[in-house]
């Protein structure tokens, strides 16, 4: 192996990686350690990342390490993955039941990376109609939305086009939601030699089982260069309170609906909650932004702003 080669970071396990290298145009997979410098919780190596590896002369001496962590153009606590282009939010028509707030959250989050978010609305074999409504409440905020079922096939092929697209050229996509929604499922079903491990709903409290326990990336179109897609672990909330995604100035920025709005309410320093002549609010009412999304925009606000009630004061 030469001294220092560049690669991606496509998996993380207690503090074990899997960097994929080019070397004379063939790739492959190196196992190694990050050196003790970048182990400190600052500056956590995480999946994603564009590394330099190579003999480490400190420390482990002789052994292969991540000697440098490259610049990033984004990193996400949750999931935690560096250098993201696209997000597919997954969420399902039922089993577990969708939880508005969770898909808003992670939309919300994305927004303010600025990373493309797009729909998918999985087990549509479910229930037809409640597919339809939520594909209507999605696009209505803006976005972009597939409908598939992994049981019967259905809607797989668009996603699939619409993926290819979204990461040729060694870009890199996620997916991301709630336990037990079918993101594993649906990777499967797309690119069926990755054969990953699915897992049950819970009969007893409707929830998946956290089958998915690491986040990892797949180059699903056989190169670096087709691009990778990461399958990651299902969260059950994004915590507002305990980390900090945004700041309540930020957050109407993050619904896209907001957009025409934002600076024509009566007040210019409008938080559009309970002010009088808030446009956005008037949307809400007049059916031009759905109740549920202004719904988390408040429950978020208030979070926001029971965090950090000054900063930023207008
Ligand atoms: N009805 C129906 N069930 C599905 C579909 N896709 C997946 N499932 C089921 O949903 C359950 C959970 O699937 P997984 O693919 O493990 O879900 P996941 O989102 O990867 O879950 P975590 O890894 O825990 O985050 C399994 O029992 C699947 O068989 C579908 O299209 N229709
Ligand atoms: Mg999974
Ligand atoms: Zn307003």
């Amino acid at each position: 192996m030469k001294n220092r080669i560049d690669g991606r970071v496509v998996s993380s396990v207690g503090g074990l990686f899997e960097v994929l290298v080019n070397e004379d145009g063939e790739e492959r997979r190196l196992p190694c350690r990050a050196r003790g410098s970048l182990r400190r919780d600052d500056a956590r190596v995480l999946v994603g990342d564009r590394v330099v590896v190579g003999i480490e002369e400190e420390g482990n001496r002789g052994e292969i390490a991540i000697l440098e962590a490259l610049p990033r153009n984004n990193a996400l606590i949750r999931p935690p993955l560096a250098n993201l282009d696209e997000m597919y939010a997954v969420l399902a028509v039922a089993d577990p039941a969708p939880m508005p707030e969770t898909t808003d959250k992670l939309l919300a989050i994305m927004e303010h990376n600025h990373i493309h978010c797009t729909i998918v609305i999985t087990k549509t074999d479910l229930s037809a109609e409640h597919a339809k409504s939520l594909e209507a409440l999605y696009r209505s905020a803006g976005y972009e939305v597939f409908c598939v079922s992994a049981y019967e096939g259905k809607g797989i092929e668009a996603l699939a086009s619409h993926l290819r697209a979204a990461i040729a050229g060694g870009r890199t996509a996620a997916f991301a939601g709630a336990s037990g929604v079918g993101k594993s499922s649906l990777l499967n079903t797309l690119f069926p030699s990755l054969s990953l491990e699915t897992g049950e709903i819970s009969k007893k409290i409707g929830r998946g089982k956290n089958t998915t326990r690491h986040t990892e990336l797949y180059p699903v179109f056989g190169t670096a260069e087709g691009g990778f897609l990461a399958d990651t672990p299902g969260f059950s909330m994004l915590d507002f309170v305990r980390f900090d995604f945004m700041s309540w100035q930020d957050l109407p920025h993050a619904f896209r609906e907001f957009a025409p709005y934002l600076g024509t309410c009566r007040y210019s320093d409008c938080n559009h909650v309970k002010e009088e002549e808030c446009a956005v609010r008037a949307a809400v009412e007049e059916g031009r932004i759905a109740p549920s999304r202004y719904e988390t925009y408040k429950s978020l606000y208030t979070v926001l702003r029971a965090k950090n009630p000054y900063a930023g004061e207008k």
